[in-house]
């Protein structure tokens, strides 16, 4: 690719998520400003979102003002503001909302308790206009004496601060992995290098990333010249350490920090060995080493005593060298992976082309941004390994994301068909996302649960709660398939809701219910460690997207590699079966119920 390639590349993607950033402010603005503007920040909301999910760059659509219309959530009004966006690089409402609305705090309306009112009043009452006097208001015990501030809503927004602190010094794994991706492939450009790879937590597709961490290899003449190659990039900000074999920059893009490491050739996989970590996982890995009388480090595998090099070209060759099977970045967590690869035991992880079908996704007739039949035919086109997608919209209680009552669901089944029907392929199949109420029961009657192919039932509601019973009640349930997002946690903005893991595990197990990853990039729910937990007792995983927009289906990817650091092979997911395995798990449930039932009346006889 020529530069000419990559700087329009660029400026592509910024127009959209420049666009987004400033209609998710401007909504925010709005919803501060109050009840009377909520319509307001409704719609900006909406186009911030249209924003995110754009395959092309808006000004591909933006010839003139009518064409913006087709877009969904774009109206008259915020297609003007497209427009003068792009003619002007400005947006003058936005302008002048910035200065009505207190910027600084603006951002804390993210997080899970500081709501609009909140905010308006810690502004109004305290006379704060910064993120950081408001935080030491709060620690000072200054809100405490404020009228509707008791110790419960502290605590909370207490939690929702420290969340906002770490997902200031943390990126998402889909952020990191686009910024390192980007970042390597100019790095491979450098004059002079030879070999680069990422490293650390991005090579092991850590949930959140601190820094991008980069090893490069290079003749040894060829040193200095790489190194100021790499702090001269474009998209370099700011230099922040240099030396003869390493550099530390910050990037133009969210001041992301980049390290590069420079290792000769011979050095190449003890070095990246090394630099991926874990520490933990490297810690055991030198304990190992010294039992034997050598020493490892990132310039190889040593002989204690002689320094002579027992292995440092590739990762393979050190793993081998200390008698282990080789072991995949994912696991090296020190969760049990070394002893595994003494005996040869570990699984041998899923893969993405593994895959077979989605398992979670909306579409128009709930909060989807595309209509049934545009997403059958994009799969055919994108996914032609996959044999199956299965559309999950709401259930009634999801009134923000317009959820179908049963009549609706029924239209929905005979839209299915004729969608399968036209494209020559039984693809779609009949699902939905019921809610699991407060009480546990579900959002719509069991005759209409046991029409659908599939039931992924999900927690929306009582965050704060301790929601165990609400889970194990909904597993028990004949025609619940997949308990969705099972912790309801969104990395940086909302905790997990307590659950007692085991306890869902067991019922789970019990019952032949199935557990989701889900793959939206701020989810990843199941976590890593708790799908270990999940498979030890013999629960079936599926990965879902849960896609709202065709661009969204990619996060599939996110999802695997969160079942890969949770130790899955391919037979612990259910969706690397062809449907006819899926079918066979969910009668699995429906007998199982039917034995229990049988048994049920058998003793009360
Ligand atoms: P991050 O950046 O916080 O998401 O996590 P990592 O794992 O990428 O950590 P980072 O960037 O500080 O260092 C990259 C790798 O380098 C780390 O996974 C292991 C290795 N490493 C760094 N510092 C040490 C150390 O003091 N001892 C050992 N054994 N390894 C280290
Ligand atoms: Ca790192
Ligand atoms: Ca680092
Ligand atoms: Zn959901």
């Amino acid at each position: 690719m020529n530069h000419a390639v990559i700087q329009q590349k660029e400026t592509r993607t910024n127009h959209n998520s420049e666009l987004a950033g400033i209609f998710h402010r401007m909504a925010s603005c709005y919803r501060y400003k109050g009840k009377e503007e909520r319509f307001r920040a409704l719609a900006y909301e909406g186009a911030s979102r249209t924003m995110n999910n754009l395959k092309e760059d808006i000004s591909v659509y933006a010839t003139d003002v009518q064409s913006l219309d087709k877009l969904s959530g774009i109206g008259e009004s915020i297609g003007e503001k497209i427009m003068e966006f792009l003619k002007t690089g400005k947006i003058k409402t936005y302008e002048k909302l910035r200065k009505e609305v207190p910027q600084d705090l603006l951002d804390l309306m993210d997080i899970n308790g500081f709501g609009p009112a909140t905010i308006k009043t810690l502004h109004e009452e305290l006379k704060v206009d910064n993120r950081d006097t408001l935080i030491a208001a709060i620690q000072e015990g200054k809100i405490e004496k404020l009228k509707g501030f008791g110790p419960r809503k502290i605590e909370n927004m207490k939690r929702g601060l420290k969340l906002f602190k770490e997902s200031r010094e943390r990126m998402l794994l889909s952020e990191a992995l686009i910024a390192g991706n980007e970042i390597l492939d100019i790095v491979l450009k450098i004059p002079g290098v030879k070999k680069a790879a990422l490293a650390g937590s991005l090579r092991r597709k850590k949930e959140t990333i601190g820094d991008i961490d980069i090893i490069t290899t290079a003749e040894r003449s060829n040193w200095k010249k790489v190194i100021a190659g790499f702090i001269s990039i474009p998209q370099c900000d700011k230099v922040l350490a240099k030396g003869e074999t390493k550099a530390s920059i910050l990037l133009i893009k969210n001041h992301t920090q980049v390290d590069l490491r420079l290792v000769n050739d011979h050095e190449y996989g003890s070095a990246l060995l090394y630099f991926t970590g874990s520490k933990e996982h490297n810690i055991q890995l030198r304990l190992m080493a010294k039992e034997k009388g050598w020493k490892l480090n990132e310039y190889g595998l040593l002989d204690e005593k002689t320094d002579t090099l027992l292995a440092g070209k590739t990762e393979e060759e050190v793993y081998h060298c200390l008698g282990l099977q080789f072991i995949p970045p994912e696991l090296r967590e020190d969760r049990g992976e070394i002893e595994m690869a003494m005996k040869r035991k570990l699984p041998e992880l899923i893969e993405i082309k593994d895959i077979k079908g989605d398992m979670q996704m909306h579409s128009t007739w709930s909060d989807g941004s595309e209509e049934i039949e545009a997403i059958a035919l994009y799969i055919m086109k994108e996914f032609p390994q996959y044999e199956y997608i299965i559309m999950t919209d709401h259930s009634p209680s999801e009134r923000i994301a317009g959820g179908l009552k049963p009549a609706e669901f029924r239209k929905q089944f005979v839209e299915i068909d004729r969608v399968n029907k036209k494209i020559g392929k039984e693809l779609v199949k009949k699902g939905t996302e019921v809610d699991i109420l407060a009480d546990g029961s579900l959002d719509l009657p069991d005759d209409l649960l046991e029409e659908f192919d599939w039931v992924v039932a999900s927690i929306h509601t009582g965050f704060n709660k301790d929601n165990t019973e609400r889970l194990l009640k909904a597993c028990e349930h004949p025609s619940v398939h997949c308990i969705g997002h099972p912790s309801g946690r969104l990395i940086g903005r909302r905790e997990p809701y307590p659950v007692d893991w085991r306890k869902l595990f067991e019922k789970a197990a019990a019952t032949g219910t199935a557990i989701e990853i889900n793959a939206q990039p701020e989810r990843l729910d199941l976590k890593d460690d708790l799908v270990k937990d999940a498979i030890d007792k013999g629960i079936i995983i599926t990965i879902s997207t849960d896609s709202h927009a065709l661009t969204q289906f990619h996060n599939m990817q996110l999802g695997v590699d969160v079942a890969k650091r949770g130790w899955c092979s391919k037979g612990e997911i259910l969706n690397t079966n062809s449907w006819k395995v899926v079918k066979q798990f969910r009668e699995n449930k429906e007998k199982k119920h039917a034995f229990k039932i049988s048994i049920l009346s058998l003793l009360s006889d």
